[in-house]
């Protein structure tokens, strides 16, 4: 299931395990030639400044909030093959069964959604708060969900279903002012041939010119999808061997389109508009990038039948507090069925999460990510100007605090209120009280009503917030050991993390890259090391060292196979390492990593031994 994939590790493996023509490494390169010039970026918006830039964004960053809708031909047999449920995602099923080219065209003739209504999903989206849209116009199964000149597998050729579901979409959008955007798989196709496949062609139908497909067939559809519908995003993915001229091949119509927000997986090194971590919440986000996490309600994309296990509305809202927190948007999918209709129980949570953004969207529309690391409560922090909001998702029994706020507050109230104080306008709100101890630490009074899901507040200070966030030092627990987690780390390289408090640090792809914690030990001491680590067979073997402030603490480790990348087992290190009393830098640095990753490290715990 997509669930216990290594998510960290995901879009490494497809691009090694996709069977294509031989790549320019394959190909014997000639010898003693002039350093190639390097070649001018093939990036659109290589050359725009700054203020360009920020224009360019400026709506996708107040949104926060959009709609990701996965529909195509999948939803006919929605998980289900020959009377049995196919793992995976609902849209991966063409894949994952290795369905014939024929066989899965079949489907079109009765794929005939005519409960399709887009003012009702759109309506969806709006009530749900979310500020743009992004539907897949052709997905890895090669069928196009609109009429397409480029291509005969498309709604408008191969079904009874004669409308155009983006052209009606985009409309309903555009009367309701939400963005609308189009998601396109530029390299997977299993329809067409040359189109490429995760794990290679399972039919002859498939074979063919990656380079030809995309000439014929992706670059004209990108460019009709761009002229037709006028969308505001393109959503490229799963990038695989695309050279320049596919490139350029693929983005020559975005001369029309001068304001477009496209990702980052379009391939060949183009950086895109966003990074878009899939189905995780990286822990610290991506300080100077935009970003968007896209996840599903349930556990699929596309509508399966037997997926009832949905996120609970506040698990969903907590999840959009934490991405604004962190300056990232949230892309939420829906899997809407094949008569066209969005699963109800999934438009009853989209409800929910709207509701509660009504009454406190504005600690999350048009915010900036937090000041703090870390606060001293379950919940998260945003900024708006001169505002600080707290989201306080579990009030604390000794009440709230906050430390290091350098800014004075003039105004400290509830975002809403509205049963407290009936009759609510732009002056009319719950004031909070905040008293201000000795050593600078914030007392904010309770609100008298406390919202299950999140309580809003909003500090208005007499500037934009300045926070003196103590460097995170970790001091031992009660049984004197020490817990380093994924939150506290200081991560070098390319590492990320994901998973909030209890997450791991994952994408350890490059042996160069470390990871490193600051403690605060009472007193010296000697500890034993234990790590509570995951690898998948086949990238065990990996070695590594512990160092203390820079110097080798000789201590080693090689790191097991476990079951998978979300098996979390414990290893303890040979030895022991000795600390004096005081602060020390710890750092986890790989040695050698003979597979594709060194492992995922959800933390590393010191024991004290006793002193013999
Ligand atoms: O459209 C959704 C996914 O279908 C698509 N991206 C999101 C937005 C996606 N395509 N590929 N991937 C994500 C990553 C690859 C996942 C894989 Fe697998 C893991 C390919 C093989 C193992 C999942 C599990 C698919 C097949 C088995």
């Amino acid at each position: 299931m997509m669930k216990s994939t290594p998510r960290a590790l995901l879009i490494a493996p497809l691009a090694m395990a996709l069977s294509l023509a031989p790549t320019h490494a394959q190909t014997a390169a000639p010898a003693a030639q002039a350093p190639a010039q390097p070649l001018p970026s093939v990036d659109p918006h290589a050359n725009e400044t700054k203020a360009q830039r920020d224009a360019r964004l400026k709506w996708f960053r107040e949104a926060r909030f959009g709609m990701f809708i996965h529909w195509g031909l999948y939803a006919v047999p929605a998980g289900e093959w020959n009377g049995q449920p196919v793992g995976n995602g609902g849209e991966w099923i063409m894949n994952s069964a290795k369905i014939p080219v024929a066989d899965y065209a079949a489907l079109a003739p009765q794929f005939n959604p005519t409960k399709f209504d887009a003012e009702a999903w759109a309506q969806i989206a709006q009530d749900a708060g979310m500020r743009y849209l992004v539907i897949t116009a052709k997905h890895h199964d090669g069928f196009a969900m609109f009429p397409s000149q480029a291509g005969g597998f498309n709604i408008g050729a191969s079904t009874p279903f004669k409308r155009d579901p983006l052209a009606e979409l985009s409309a309903a959008c555009r009367k309701r002012g939400i963005k609308f955007g189009v998601y396109y798989s530029q390299a997977q196709d299993w329809h067409q041939p040359g189109g490429a496949a995760y794990g290679g062609h399972w039919d002859k139908a498939q074979d063919g010119d990656l380079h030809a497909y995309v000439r014929a067939v992706a670059a004209p559809q990108v460019r009709e999808l761009l002229t037709t519908y006028k969308p505001a995003v393109l959503w490229w993915d799963t990038p695989v061997e695309m050279s320049r001229e596919d490139i350029q091949a693929l983005t020559a119509a975005f001369a029309q389109r001068p304001d477009l927000i496209a990702n980052n997986r379009l391939g060949n090194g183009v950086k895109g508009d966003t990074e878009t971590p899939e189905q995780f919440i990286p822990a610290q986000g991506f300080p100077g990038r935009d970003w968007e996490t896209c996840m599903t309600i349930n556990d699929t994309w596309g509508f399966k039948k037997d997926d009832t296990n949905f996120k609970s509305s506040e698990s969903l809202t907590r999840n959009l507090i934490d991405i604004a927190s962190k300056g990232g948007n949230y892309l939420l999918n829906v899997g809407p069925d094949a008569t066209g209709t969005i699963p109800p129980p999934e438009a009853e949570r989209l409800r929910e999460v709207g509701a509660w953004l009504k009454r406190n969207g504005a600690s999350i529309y048009a915010t900036t990510a937090s000041p703090y690391k870390r606060l001293p409560f379950e919940g998260r922090a945003t900024v708006k100007g001169n505002t600080l909001y707290l989201n306080v998702f579990k009030w604390p029994e000794g009440g709230l605090t906050l430390s290091g706020l350098q800014t004075p507050v003039r105004l400290a109230r509830a975002v809403d209120n509205t049963e407290a104080v009936p009759v609510r306008s732009a002056n009319r709100f719950e004031k909070l009280s905040v008293r201000k101890d000795a050593a600078g630490t914030l007392h904010i009074s309770k609100p008298s009503k406390l919202d299950a899901v999140s309580t809003a507040i909003a500090l208005e200070l007499t500037g934009p917030p300045q926070v003196l966030e103590p460097e995170t030092l970790l001091a031992p627990q009660p049984d004197g050991s020490f817990k380093l987690g994924a939150i506290d780390a200081t991560l070098q390289g390319s590492l990320k993390t994901e998973g909030g408090d209890k997450g791991n640090i994952g994408f350890w792809t490059d042996a160069a890259d470390a990871v490193s914690w600051k403690v605060a030990a009472p007193a010296a001491g000697k500890y034993l090391v234990l790590l509570d680590y995951s690898c998948e067979p086949g990238s065990q073997g990996s070695t590594f060292g512990i160092e203390v402030d820079g110097g080798d603490s000789g201590l080693r480790g090689t790191v097991p196979a476990t079951a998978s990348w979300s098996d979390y087992k414990t290893m303890t290190l040979d030895g022991t390492l000795a600390l004096s009393a005081g602060k020390h830098t710890l750092r986890l640095k790989p040695l050698a990593k003979p597979g594709l990753a060194v492992m995922n490290l959800r933390s590393l715990s010191l024991t004290p031994q006793k002193a013999q």
